[in-house]
């Protein structure tokens, strides 16, 4: 594997899950694969988990780890070709990429969505660089698009807990108080499409997603029809897509929060979501917190899916 972007890298799921299995297993039998191997992890936005989570399964392969929070300390970056420098960014990304390239054998980017330009965002602008430009095998840590580390995990998760080949996956939109980006909702849709589950996506109207991810999928509008019968329920919030309102909150209803009442509909379905949450807005208190929340589980795979495709690009560099 020379790149991690979104599931149509990670090749046949079985294939991935087995590996997944087998480094849960034991997660230092390969710690050989990386000794004097690099990783640079470079963060434009905030994290907790995967910032974590993929320091610690490359540690697990035994490489050396740099992390770069881009905002805390390194000089700001123009990310846009052609623009006359003279703000307060300092640097050019097409100069920061290569010197970051040249210190490191693999490069994790995490880039989220300006929410703004919805063409640059669906374009990839960022992550698109680093692959070009860097001369380094690169992977997603959440770019504009997709999070594809989570929805890995994800899927990770699902086929631990579940007890019929096919379950019922409801994804459900689910209010939240600022813009969040499409990436997690778009990516979940791809790889639970690409499992084959029986997956089915509740939102309000005007909540579409992009239909290149969503192909595949029951839409239903009716989020009490749509987790009927559901084994897993995966809450996410996520920004409008449509035009012209891409980026915007369209609506804080609360009517759409997770609630017992709202699992009680359910297949006694198992409760997901990728964390960070905001309680009493996404989830009650008492649904997250219940017997059958996997939050927790659902992190502690993160570890695992980032080993997963760590040690793949290792093993091909
Ligand atoms: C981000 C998002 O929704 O994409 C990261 C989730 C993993 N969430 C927030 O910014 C709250
Ligand atoms: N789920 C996830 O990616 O969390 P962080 O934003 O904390 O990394």
């Amino acid at each position: 594997m020379r790149q991690f972007i979104s599931v149509a890298d990670i090749g046949p799921l079985d294939k991935a899950l087995a590996e997944a299995a087998m480094i849960k297993q034991d997660r230092f039998a390969f710690t050989g694969l990386g000794r004097n191997k690099t990783l640079l992890m470079i963060f434009f936005n905030s994290s907790l988990r995967t910032r974590l989570s993929t320091q610690k399964a490359a540690m697990n392969l035994g490489m050396n780890v740099i992390v770069l929070d881009v905002n805390q300390g390194a000089w700001k970056l123009e990310t846009e070709r052609g623009v006359i420098m003279d703000g307060d960014k300092a640097e050019h990304l097409l100069e920061a990429i290569p010197v970051m390239g040249s210190y490191c054998d693999i490069i994790g980017v995490r880039s989220f969505a300006g929410l703004t330009d919805k063409k640059a965002d669906y374009e990839e602008t960022v992550i698109s660089q680093f692959i070009k430009y860097s001369g380094r095998p690169v992977f997603s840590m959440e770019a504009a698009t997709r999070h594809p580390l989570q929805s890995f995990a994800d899927l990770i998760t699902i086929e631990e807990y579940k007890t019929v080949e096919r379950p019922k996956v409801v994804m459900t939109w689910a209010p939240h108080p600022k813009a969040l980006p499409q990436a997690v909702p778009n990516s979940f849709a791809e790889w639970m499409t690409a499992a084959d589950y029986d997956f089915v996506i509740t939102h309000p109207h005007g909540y579409e997603l992009d239909p290149a991810f969503t192909k595949g999928a029951t839409i239903e509008y009716d989020q009490r029809k749509a987790l009927e019968g559901a084994d897993f329920v995966y809450a996410k919030n996520w920004s409008a897509y449509t035009d012209p309102n891409y980026g915007k909150v369209l609506s804080t209803d609360r009517a759409w929060t997770v609630d017992a009442e709202k699992m009680g509909l359910t297949n006694n379905a198992f409760f997901m979501h990728c964390l960070p949450v905001r309680r009493n807005m996404i989830v009650t208190d008492d649904v997250i917190e219940s017997e059958r929340s996997l939050v927790i589980p659902e992190a502690a795979n993160r570890e695992i899916s980032a080993q997963v495709v760590i040690k793949r690009l290792l093993e091909n560099l």
